[in-house]
Order: C-alpha cells, then structure tokens, then sequence
C-alpha cells in the first residue's frame, strides 16, 4: 500500500502515548476487514537547515497571534512540501507491540543469572521465530536492501548496516543505524563470550568506518551500544549520534556501551553469563510479570 491509501479504513481506538517535546505520537486502531489490531506511530520532523530559506520567505503563510511592544506571535503556515511527517505502522501489532508503544510505569528489577536461567531465557525461548522475520529478511536481502550501508559476510564475525526504522536519513544530528550480526545463535549480550570478541571488535571498528564514509560522521560522534533488554532476540548493535536525545533508549538500565561489553569480557570470559544486570521495564512488558512474580521482595 502507498500514497493516500496507507490509512484507509483505520479506525482509532486508543492513543497509546504521546509526547509533546518530541512532537510524537502513538495510536491503536484497527484497519476495516482485518482481525488484528495496528499500532501507528506518528513524528512530526525536525526543521533541515537547508529549508530555512524557505520556511523564513514569503512561501511561508503567517498569521498574527498577538504583538506587544517588540514581540511578536504569529500562526504560521509553512509550504505543504515541508510539513511532512513519518508515519511508522506495525500491521498487525502483537500485544508486545502495543505494549512496547504504550505509556506506562517503568520499574527496576534485577536479572541475577539464576534469573536468567529460570524465567527470562525460557521466555526468550517461547518467542515465535517470526518476531524477528524482519531481521532475517535483512540478512537474506529480501528487505531494505537498497538501504544497506555496509556489509561483512563472514558467517562468523560479519554483520550489515542499516539506517534504523527511527531514522529518515534527513538529518545527521539524528543519525541512527543498526548493525545486525549474520550469525543466528547469539540472542543478547547475555549469550556473548570470549571466543565473540573478534565480531565485536569487528563492529565496533567497521561500523564506525562504514559510517564514516558514507555520512562523513567521525566514531567520537557516535554511540554505539546494545540493549538489555532489547525488543528483538538477534544481536544488533545500535550507533547513535551523540545529538540525538533517543530518551529511554539511552538510559541506564537499558543501554551498554560495546565498548563496556567488550571490556567487561576480556576481563572474563564468560562476564555475561556470571553477571547480575539491572534493569528498567515497564510493567506492561510480558516479561516484567514474569520476573516480578520471582522476586524475592
Ligand atoms: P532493540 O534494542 O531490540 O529494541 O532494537 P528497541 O526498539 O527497544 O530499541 C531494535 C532496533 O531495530 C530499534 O532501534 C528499531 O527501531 C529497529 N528496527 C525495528 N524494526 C522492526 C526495524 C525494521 O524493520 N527495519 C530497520 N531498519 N530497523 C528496525
């Protein structure tokens, strides 16, 4: 589906969330003949310094609000062209989907390896392959294959780099690429080892370098961290500009440096497996319930 047909016959049932600051939204809704429900996400875009001659000329359509003294407040109506907005839609959205759009309380809990053993890789274990369909179809070119930045194609330490869903390529202060791992049998950061060092050195340098050439962005400007734990069960590795405010995507609790990770292992071999790591999720998350129960407080 494209152009004005994409939201046909969408019906909304519930805002999810919605952040004034960062001008976003979220929506639930359901597309008119389909069983499942959708998630749609909507960003109003950041202004591209190279439209400001536009949007300060007379294409601009501006309307007084209220003057007093040397202020001024107008209403302004910038040319339709740069009024664009991106529109995300997960159709059908499962309920880890909505969940993971929702707003909600967050909280602390702690993930000793016991833990991980017990409750959370069981869980991981029981999440259906076609979660992450989206992935493998990266790693088999059957997706986004005209957006592939760089690729390495040793099954062992290879991965590919893509622009994130998050990022339009407009703007390189919001720049946001993923590196997906060719290889199949690392979940998270948990299931890392010694033995995977050379594929995280191999991020970390080539990705930074397949960035740099492509974006002319330099690895000081660049974040380059994991999630734990992540949406999606297939190592990625996520690079970030140091401008972009990504909130919660960024925060303790969530997000580790590679370059922590990588120290932590050449420290000890199996770190990830011995480890206690804290972390934040909302209550909404499946998971949460399930740890929440097995605490001991
Ligand atoms: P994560 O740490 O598993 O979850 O990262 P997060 O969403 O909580 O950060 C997965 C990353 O993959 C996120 O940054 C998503 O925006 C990105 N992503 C998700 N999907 C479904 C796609 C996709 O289809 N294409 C691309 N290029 N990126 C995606």
């Amino acid at each position: 589906m494209e152009g004005s047909e994409v939201l046909r016959g969408f019906t909304i049932e519930r805002i999810l969330s919605s952040d004034e600051r960062t001008k976003y939204i979220s929506v639930l809704g359901r597309y008119s003949g389909q069983d499942g429900r959708s998630v749609v996400i909507l960003r109003r875009r950041h202004f591209e310094q190279s439209t400001l001659p536009r949007l300060l000329s007379p294409e601009t359509h501006a309307e007084l609000h209220f003057r007093n003294d040397i202020y001024a407040k107008y209403t302004g109506m910038i040319p339709q062209d740069l009024g664009e907005v991106s529109i995300d839609i997960i159709n059908p959205a499962t309920d880890k989907h909505i969940s993971k759009y929702e707003d909600q309380t967050y909280h602390m809990v702690v993930e000793t390896p016991e833990v991980y053993k017990l409750i959370v890789r069981p869980y991981i274990d029981s999440i259906p392959a076609s979660r992450i369909q989206w992935v493998y179809n990266i790693l088999e070119k059957k997706a986004e294959a005209d957006r592939l930045i760089f690729e390495d194609a040793d099954p062992e330490t290879g991965f590919l780099m893509h622009p994130d869903l998050k990022w339009d390529e407009r703007q390189i202060e919001a720049l946001y690429c993923i590196a997906m791992v060719k290889r199949r049998d690392i979940k998270s950061l948990r299931d890392l080892r010694r033995h995977h060092l050379p594929l995280l050195h191999n991020i970390l340098k080539n990705g930074c370098k397949a960035l740099s050439m492509k974006y002319g962005i330099s690895a000081e400007d660049l974040r380059v961290f994991c999630h734990y734990q992540p949406s999606y069960y297939h190592l990625h590795v996520h690079f970030v500009h140091i401008r972009c405010d990504i909130g919660m995507g960024m925060a303790i609790g969530k997000a580790h440096l590679l370059s922590d990770i990588i120290g932590n292992i050449e420290l000890l071999k199996d770190y990830y497996a011995r480890c206690t790591l804290e972390m934040s999720l909302g209550e909404k998350d499946p998971l949460a319930a399930r740890i929440m129960t097995h605490l001991p407080w």
